[in-house]
């Protein structure tokens, strides 16, 4: 099963996925991130619902998505490493973008990749090790 921006995909050259707690996708890369509901049928594209985020979403910008990459920690918040680090608190309605909360909270515009480590506890910012 291929997935292309003709599916809903933001481009087509994805270069990162991860998967939320409810089975959700995130796809990072070319054109931006996007977020594919299934519907627990991979195999069948005609249930899918797909929401992009793009250079008109909260901090990103318009340039050059070849280094971008996602995680999710154990609260459900989206941590992204693009032109920096950006948090995003979806609300647990990643579909509705209307009541997002983005956080910016680095500059250094050379981190390739990252992860969080098993630090994190509830109610405090994880430990974010960055590729550079
Ligand atoms: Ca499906
Ligand atoms: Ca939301």
């Amino acid at each position: 099963m291929w997935f292309t921006s003709k599916d809903g995909l933001a481009g087509d050259r994805a270069r990162s996925i991860t998967i939320d707690a409810q089975g959700g996708k995130w796809f990072c890369g070319e054109g931006g991130i996007s977020y594919l509901d299934d519907d627990g049928t991979p195999e069948n594209k005609g249930d899918d619902s797909w929401t992009t985020f793009t250079a008109a979403d909260g901090p990103l910008k318009s340039a050059g998505f070849e280094n971008i990459a996602i995680t999710i920690d154990s609260a459900g918040d989206k941590w992204i490493v693009w032109y920096g680090l950006l948090h995003l608190d979806d609300n647990d309605t990643p579909s509705d973008k209307t009541d997002d909360i983005w956080t910016e909270l680095s500059i250094d515009t050379d981190i390739m990749d990252f992860a969080i480590d098993a630090s994190e506890t509830s109610g405090s910012p994880p430990n974010v090790a960055c590729t550079i």
